[in-house]
């Protein structure tokens, strides 16, 4: 076979591609994809994962602390969702033909990403409300609109995700009303938590447009439908009214009700402070991968004991 006609092929295989892109056919894991658009979703999609994972631990920090019987099991049962979460996005990056063992080892060894929010320290009771608030918040903005990507696997795994981050939202939501209806202290402490959490949760959507070498081609195969300023703005405009509800004040002096355009306008964004972290030196950077790499060696019994009764198995 000529090299001209593969390449041929290869085009017209493309083309026809875009066109059911461009349709707005859904596309399963034996179509036919370009390279690239599986190499862009297994990238996505597993630091995705990762996000997850290590998203596990904020949050686990303070499981042995809960002020109640009501919040441990709370919290106990989020946390656990996040582990199921991990695992679904796992599996729909398998379908691309991806091996999970490869991808966990890019998150252990530093050479896959994971999201910046996770790098910060949780420190005090009132963060498990405005994680739950501000951070799945933000989850869901984004994650509503990856339900509707062109790669059915992901785009499915995202539906059943997204019914529960809004109980996760609600659960965060619900400690931060009852803290800013407290004691002056407790007022304090959730005030305290808004202003740390804010701007690292506005940096979740990722660099501002112009700086995101990955969002045209995302979105012209439709994997990300809405920009990142674009979700970012969308957050905004849903959580000014909220905060506003509780009598709680986001720590940005320009933001600013924009009546022409119906949005609310926010401060500048510290790109420095998110580059930093996206490359290892937050806060809770060395911490967060430390505490994977301990729970994946501790756990090297069980992977073991799975694969000998499997083997097992197999031989009847
Ligand atoms: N942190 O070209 P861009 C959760 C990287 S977990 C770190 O805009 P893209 C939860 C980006 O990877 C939910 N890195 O990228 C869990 C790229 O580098 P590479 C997590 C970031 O892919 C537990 C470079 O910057 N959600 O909800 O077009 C408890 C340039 O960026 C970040 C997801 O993972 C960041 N924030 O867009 C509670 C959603 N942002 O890979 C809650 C799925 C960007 O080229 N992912 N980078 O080396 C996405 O929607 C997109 O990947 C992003 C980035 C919007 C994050």
């Amino acid at each position: 076979m000529s090299e001209d006609f593969i390449i041929s092929e290869e085009g017209k295989k493309l083309e026809e591609f875009e066109q059911r892109i461009k349709s707005g056919d859904i596309i399963e894991p034996k179509d036919w994809m370009p390279e690239r658009y599986r190499k862009q979703l297994i990238r996505m999609m597993s630091q995705h994962a990762h996000s997850e994972y290590v998203g596990m631990l904020p949050e686990g920090n303070w499981i042995t602390r809960a002020p109640s019987l009501r919040r441990k099991m709370i919290l106990l049962a989020k946390v656990q969702d996040e582990a199921g979460h991990g695992l679904y996005i796992y599996s729909a990056a398998e379908t691309l033909g991806a091996e999970r063992g490869e991808l966990y080892q890019q998150l252990l060894n530093g050479t896959a990403k994971y999201s910046s929010i996770f790098n910060y320290p949780t420190l005090s009771w009132a963060d498990m409300g405005v994680i739950g608030w501000f951070v799945d918040g933000a989850a869901i903005v984004n994650q509503t609109m990856l339900a509707k990507c062109s790669y059915g696997p992901y785009a499915r795994a995202m539906v059943r995700i997204c019914k529960e981050e809004n109980f996760h939202k609600k659960q965060g939501y619900e400690i931060v009303g009852t803290l800013a209806n407290g004691t002056l202290r407790q007022k304090e402490m959730i005030q305290d938590a808004v202003n740390r959490w804010w701007w690292q949760s506005l940096m979740m959507f990722g660099p501002p447009d112009k700086d995101s070498p990955n969002s045209a081609e995302l979105m012209r195969w439709k994997v990300k439908l809405k920009s990142n300023d674009e979700l970012r703005q969308r957050f905004v405009d849903l959580t000014v009214p909220q905060a506003e509800a509780v009598n709680l004040t986001l720590p940005d002096p320009d933001l600013k009700f924009d009546e022409k355009t119906g949005h609310w306008d926010y401060g500048k964004i510290n790109w420095d402070e998110f580059w930093n972290v996206v490359k290892g030196n937050g806060p809770m950077n060395k911490e967060r991968i430390r505490a994977r790499r301990e729970a994946h060696e501790n756990g090297t019994w069980v992977r073991e004991a799975a694969i000998a009764y499997s083997a097992k198995h197999k031989r009847g």
